[in-house]
């Protein structure tokens, strides 16, 4: 059966039903009624046929029974919830293909994972609204429940802030955008010479919109605002924001920085409740991402303010400063009901650190040991490991494949209880634009909607990529163009004596290889 993500149990029937505009919809679920009307209204036809919507509280939550009656032509689809509903209409909308018929199948489906996401950097470049909805669908269409909204780091600030107009009218703004890392430790990379990003920002209504918009679909939004690392454009804006308070650019260079928040100022704490209780107006969720990763602490180490801070709290040292910094910010989420989420990197002061924090793991550091020692402890963690899922980098040197085999017993979590969920983010310093950023995420996307959706015991990664190739053509039409195969499989440059080191060395340099490739193969099938 051409499914992603492949289900639960599945038994596939002889018969077939076909469905079309005159398909009677009935039972419950109105919401995803809606959603059916619109599906089988571009369809002639379907006399005769029923598509039923039942409520079945024995259903597991977000999961769907599917069963297709031979004799009565009728196609029932009970879940205990909306979402439920919603994700068995998404395999009907998937079994029907381009097709007006559907071979039967009766199903029975539910999660692995409850957190299913993919996160967007919209802070290195700039994605539209309407590009953003159109990845929605996609992930809906892929049972994918998380959207993780990139807002802001050291070379842009995206979201509308009230209270701080300069974030939007100077922090989105810089002065060109490296090219590629090649002589990055001379700091000699080329640039374009191209200013970038005035006026690219979402507006408070705009987010607001894209917040109703994936909420209709099942799909919370997780905004992050990365601090007190990552936050150059900021301080371009407000210089007390850092240590020394210096003027500063916003960034145009790829990379960690080490111009960070203060966090023994006031103004920092105060900054960040600001752009919180601004935030949390417009995203309704349950979480709020405040980054933490990458955050050198070379100032701190100089900072009177930030030395002051630590003696005065009995601090053991710059890391415990962090830590300090995200229970205060966990504190104030905490009592807006939020949960707070950050990258690894916050686990390091995790002795001091609120248990209910979720950390993302992205990065393997000292053998593990805090992420293991965390969830000893009942502490939650999404996966998110960068050599497993980064989209940003070549097939060439990750296939697809590889994202694939990703499961938490890879990463020697035996004991799935602490973890909350998996995550994949698409990093966009060297994407700008639509054809590239569609190039590097669907693919990858829809081989990790199975990957959190399918218990690994389950899955194939031959049987899912036959699957992939079927449905092709139909996933052209919900707008998610797949690269192709020979891209996907990494064999642009297969050579065997590329190494997987000289593989980095040329994206280093060369980040667009493997797209102007992709091109040249687009160019050569069309002549
Ligand atoms: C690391 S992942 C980063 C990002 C970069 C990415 C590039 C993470 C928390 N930090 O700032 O964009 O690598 O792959």
């Amino acid at each position: 059966m051409n499914i992603i993500p492949k289900p639960l149990h599945c038994v596939v029937k002889e018969h077939t039903i076909k469905l079309g505009k005159a398909t009677k919809i009935s039972g419950d679920f109105e919401q995803t009624k809606k959603f059916a009307k619109d599906i089988l209204g571009n369809i002639d036809g379907g006399e005769g046929s029923e598509l039923r919507f039942l409520t079945d509280e024995k259903v597991p939550h977000e999961g769907y029974v599917f069963i297709c009656d031979k004799n009565s032509k009728v196609l029932t689809i009970s879940a205990s919830g909306e979402a439920g509903a919603f994700y068995g209409l998404m395999t009907l909308k998937q079994l029907l293909g381009n097709d007006d018929i559907i071979h039967c199948a009766d199903i029975q489906d539910s999660p692995k994972y409850a957190y299913r996401g993919f996160m967007l950097d919209s802070a290195r470049h700039f994605w539209s609204v309407e590009k953003i909805k159109q990845i929605l669908d996609i992930m809906a269409n892929l049972k994918m429940n998380i959207f993780h909204w990139h807002l802001t780091d050291d070379q842009g600030w995206r979201a509308e802030i009230k209270k701080y107009p300069l974030l939007t009218e100077k922090g989105c703004i810089r002065k060109d955008t490296p090219l590629s890392l090649k002589g990055y430790v001379q700091k000699k990379e080329p640039h374009d010479g191209v200013e970038y990003g005035k006026g690219l920002f979402y507006s408070q209504e705009e987010m607001k919109d894209i917040v109703a918009y994936a909420k209709e679909r099942h799909i919370e939004v997780v905004p992050e605002v990365d601090m007190p690392g990552h936050m150059v454009a900021a301080i371009s804006c407000y210089p007390n924001l850092s240590c020394d308070e210096k003027p500063a650019e916003v960034s145009n260079r790829w990379g960690v920085m080490d111009n960070i928040c203060c966090c023994g100022k006031e103004d920092v704490y105060n900054f960040a409740k600001d752009i919180i209780d601004e935030l949390c107006e417009i995203f309704t969720g349950r979480f709020f991402h405040i980054g933490g990763d990458e955050v050198p602490k070379s100032r701190w180490e100089k900072c009177p303010r930030c030395q002051a801070k630590i003696k005065e709290l009995g601090l053991k040292n710059e890391n415990a400063l962090q830590g300090y910094f995200n229970n205060e910010i966990a504190k104030y989420l905490k009592s807006k009901g939020k949960r707070m989420i950050g990258w690894n990197e916050v686990l390091d002061a995790q002795d001091i650190m609120d248990n209910d924090i979720v950390a993302q793991w992205w990065v393997k550091r000292k053998g593990d040991k805090n992420e293991f020692a965390w969830m000893e402890k009942g502490g939650k963690l999404i996966l998110s490991m960068s050599s497993y899922v980064y989209m940003d980098h070549p097939y060439n040197v990750r296939p697809l494949s590889k994202t694939y085999s990703l499961s938490a017993e890879k990463l020697g979590v035996m004991n799935d209880s602490n973890i909350f969920g998996m995550e994949i983010p698409q990093w966009t310093e060297y994407i700008s634009k639509e054809q590239k950023l569609d190039m590097l995420t669907f693919a990858r996307l829809i081989a990790f909607a199975e990957v959190c959706w399918t218990d690994s015991s389950k899955r194939n990664y031959k049987d899912f990529e036959g699957r992939l190739e079927n449905m092709r053509d139909y996933f052209k039409t919900i707008k998610c163009n797949v690269c192709p195969q020979k891209i996907y499989r990494g064999k642009v440059y297969p050579k065997k004596y590329f190494t997987n080191a000289l593989r980095w060395n040329l994206w280093r340099i060369c980040p667009n290889y493997e797209f102007d490739e992709m091109l040249k193969m687009q160019n050569t099938q069309k002549n």
